[in-house]
């Protein structure tokens, strides 16, 4: 397969003043003609006429109504063209039945239904198909599904037709097009200059009833959008349809954004308050990609991170506002130590802007999303609030409607602010998490904290030059109040030094405030600091991360040395646990220990070799002493926190549940069950219902409750996945392989349907006691099944093979048998793009 090079790019010789597209539907012959207006770029030098287009029928082709002559070739066709506008047509046919990779048209449970991005659009007709290449798009669908839906605004319409016009130019991967039998859940929304939007969400007859909450959230993401950012919304209508089968969360479809049901659909009996929290955010980040990604959008694929960091930047900013800002800022760091630290410190490390790709469907990654909003964040912290402001308002204004660059992007920071951003851009080139390492030194009256930087190599990066850090910095006074408040110390070099002059007394640093980089503190840790900083510190990111690291040195010590748990860190944990004043959804986070995945890589940074069942069993026995040393306390949370009256999701409500729920996980491990039974029996709401089973599941003690719960849900897909998932997620090793063995054989394990597939493939690959049994048959499972879907579904097979990329942490004989597993797959007959691309990498 041929690899893609940033460096290559050159723009298409042509622009688009127009494009009609008709569909015909039919599930085996769906018929699509496209009128294309094409004229010369006088600014390109190409005039290489290369249209993509894969897995079409020609049925035929003109140029100025004369039949044309295309020659056909790898990915699509050339042609000679006039050197002058002209106007293309083209009728191919195409198999939306026949699409299980569900990418381009497809079905999904008799509906049809789109995925364009990244290179979807090739599927459903021939076209320059790239971003840079942007065009107003009109669209007939003829069709005898009650709904057809297409982008932009609503034209004509009648029987076995529907016409659609979008007038904001757009390129190929926003299209969308829906046409099923689906009903709507309406409203409508006001922007600020007084224009009514008719705002849809399109369900299967059903759902309608779980749409409510999406749509509040959308209303709440326009208004914030138009608060915060002064963006206002661009059409007369703005539509959202849930499609069951779908490889990602969601799609930004330009005015129709199709979603995968599991983002939008909830009610109090069916979705958790995590379910609940994941709609909104995927809500306001798909409606805040219609300014970052589409009004303004990518000029080529290595720019993803362009629309995706600065979007993902921007949900986080809404979910901070609507929300708890702290509680916020702990999830996003949670996720991105656990999914892009864990990426960035293994074989498939790669740029924020990479600069080769096989296949651009597997860069959708931690790295280009989250990391990439990381450094959104830290340009802010750099320039300031005002400076990120005027930036953001210079980027809108100058770039309207352009197909832009990281570059652009930088020059827009530097003109605003008046900075140089020269070694800032090394951020989006470098890869790897940088180790920041901190020396204290006291003289009596000043404080030197001096900072080193070092990233380790990546896959083809060996050397690595020092990065931009902001490292927000405030100093405690031992007995526990500020003595001097959060400061940003500005690191260029590999080393350096920052005094604080003047001080009464030693502080205690408290460094790297709000997780103001995204970068691995190497510090040597003193538990009594620690435990300072936890009951003390103003920050509240750093006061949890105080208490995570004592939880983590403490399973650290347990694994290495046979130690005890660290019983002056339970009795702290104690003390904050009960601060009443405390928001109790913080508080359920610091009860929280760190993941199985987490010390496995803590480990080996530390140079010992991780071995999952053993951090199984060292995690559990910490949680257990934990449970016995905080019972009355938790015993009085799981009384006393859980908020009266009917269910709401709001984030108050929902903290309460958090808090309770994780005083239930820990009191289960010690009670013999007997809260948590009661709770599963009187709960009315699937945050409580699940939370009690959960805790059943994990002291193994779930069969009546397993069951029960399956009757009650069997013909609820998505509340199917949570009882899947959970039975394969939370097996302990003895366990887990047969449960998972037992799932993957159960007649509602639909394993074409990404959600259920990654339900219990994906759930037990990331349950590392079962996944990593010392048989190797975890492996094996997972393989087997990879194996399976590669052909039928790619994209989702080549994102889960990523279960694999820590192999080369483990003992000899776990690497040598996930080895073995990845060499299987790599050497299947026929095995894609994607899935080789991912596995070549990995063994790498
Ligand atoms: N653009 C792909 C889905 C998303 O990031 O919103
Ligand atoms: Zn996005």
């Amino acid at each position: 397969a041929e690899t893609v090079h940033l460096k290559d790019y050159a723009p298409f010789g042509y622009l688009i003043d127009k494009v009609e597209l008709v569909f015909r539907l039919d599930p085996e012959a769906t018929r699509v003609t496209s009128r294309i207006a094409f004229r010369p770029d006088p600014a390109a030098k190409s005039r290489d006429f290369f249209l993509h287009g894969e897995k079409l029928k020609l049925i035929g082709a003109r140029i100025d109504g004369q039949k044309a002559a295309p020659e056909m070739v790898k990915g699509g066709l050339r042609c000679t063209v006039p050197d002058a506008p002209f106007l293309w047509e083209a009728e191919v046919e195409i198999a939306p039945a026949q699409n299980t990779a569900l990418d381009g048209l497809y079905m999904s449970n008799g509906m049809y239904c789109t995925q364009c991005e990244a290179e979807g659009f090739r599927k459903i007709t021939y076209y320059p198909d790239r971003p840079d290449v942007m065009a107003p798009f009109s669209v007939r669908i003829e069709g005898t599904q009650p709904v057809l839906l297409s982008n932009g605004n609503p034209g004509r319409k009648g029987e076995g037709f529907a016409e659609w016009h979008d007038p904001w130019k757009k390129p190929a991967y926003l299209f969308a097009l829906v046409a099923g039998d689906l009903v709507c859940h309406s409203d409508s929304f006001t922007t600020r200059s007084g224009r009514r939007v008719a705002l849809g969400i399109w369900v299967r007859a059903g759902d309608l009833e779980k749409c409510g909450f999406a749509m509040d959230a959308l209303k709440r993401a326009m208004a914030w959008d138009e608060r915060v950012y002064g963006r206002e919304y661009d059409l007369d209508v703005f539509n959202i349809v849930a499609v069951d089968d779908f490889n990602m969360g969601a799609m930004e479809n330009k005015g129709l954004n199709i979603f995968n049901s599991s983002a939008v659909l909830a009610s109090p009996e069916t979705a958790t308050d995590a379910n609940y929290e994941r709609i909104e955010s995927i809500i306001a980040h798909e409606y805040f990609h219609n300014w970052t990604g589409n009004r303004i959008t990518c000029r080529d694929w290595f720019q993803l991170c362009l629309k995706e960091g600065l979007t993902v930047f921007r949900d986080q900013q809404f979910s901070a506002d609507e929300r708890s800002a702290p509680v916020q800022r702990i999830n996003d760091v949670l996720a991105l130590r656990g999914r892009q630290f864990r990426e960035d410190n293994g074989p498939l490390a790669h740029p924020v802007r990479p600069e080769s790709f096989v296949e651009i469907n597997n860069f959708y990654t931690a790295t280009v999303y989250e990391k990439g909003a990381e450094l959104i964040g830290m340009l802010r912290r750099l320039v300031g609030e005002d400076g990120y402001a005027r930036a953001l308002d210079l980027y809108f204004r100058r770039h309207d409607g352009q197909a832009c660059t990281i570059e652009d992007w930088l020059k827009v920071f530097e003109d605003a602010c008046d900075r140089d951003l020269g070694q800032f851009k090394l951020w989006y080139a470098q890869a790897g998490t940088p180790r920041l390492g901190v020396e204290e030194a006291w003289d009596g009256s000043t404080f030197t904290l001096t900072l080193t930087q070092k990233t380790p190599p990546t896959p083809g990066q060996a050397q690595k030059a020092p990065l931009v850090i902001p490292v927000a910095t405030g100093l405690l006074a031992p007995d526990g109040s500020e003595l001097v408040p959060t400061r940003i110390l500005e690191m260029t070099e590999a080393r350096q030094s920052f005094r604080f002059a003047d001080l009464p007394v030693r502080p205690v640093a408290s460094v790297l405030r709000g997780f103001s980089a995204p970068v691995i503190l190497e510090r040597r840790a003193d538990p009594r600091q620690l435990r300072l900083l936890l009951a003390h510190d103003t920050d509240p990111f750093n006061r949890w991360e105080a208490g995570r690291l004592l939880a983590r040195n403490s399973l650290l010590a347990m694994l290495r040395d046979g130690a005890d748990p660290d019983a002056g860190y339970f009795a702290a944990l104690n003390d904050l646990a009960g601060e009443l004043e405390l928001d109790p959804a913080f508080r359920a986070l610091c009860l929280a220990l760190p993941g199985q995945d987490d010390i496995a890589q803590a480990l080996h940074d530390g140079g010992t070799v991780p071995d999952p069942v053993a951090i199984y069993r060292a995690r559990r026995s910490f949680a257990e002493a934990m449970a016995r040393a905080l019972q009355p306390r938790l015993a009085a949370l799981y009384e006393y926190s859980r908020p009266e009256g009917p269910y709401s999701p709001d984030a108050g409500a929902a903290g309460r549940r958090a808090l309770a729920g994780a005083a239930l996980g820990l009191l289960t491990l010690v009670d013999g069950g007997g809260r948590a039974r009661r709770q599963y029996a009187a709960a009315d709401n699937m945050t409580e219902q699940l939370g009690a089973l959960s805790a059943l599941v994990s002291i193994g003690e779930a069969e009546e409750e397993l069951a029960q719960f399956y009757a009650q849900w069997k013909d609820d897909r998505l509340v199917l996945d949570k009882w899947f998932g959970l039975q394969v997620g939370l097996a302990g090793p003895e366990t887990a392989v047969a449960t998972a063995r037992t799932l993957s054989e159960h007649p509602d394990f639909s394993w074409k349907t990404p959600n259920r597939f990654r339900a219990v493939i994906g759930g037990f690959a990331a349950n590392p006691a079962g996944f990593h049994d010392p048989s190797g048959a975890g492996y094996g499972l997972v393989a087997d099944w990879l194996i399976r879907l590669d052909p039928v579904n790619p994209q989702t097979t080549a994102r889960m093979s990523t279960a694999f990329e820590t192999w080369r942490r483990y003992d000899a004989d776990r690497r040598a048998q996930m080895r073995e597993a990845l060499e299987r797959m790599l050497a299947t007959k026929g095995l894609s793009r994607d899935t080789t691309e991912m596995i070549t990498r990995m063994l790498g």
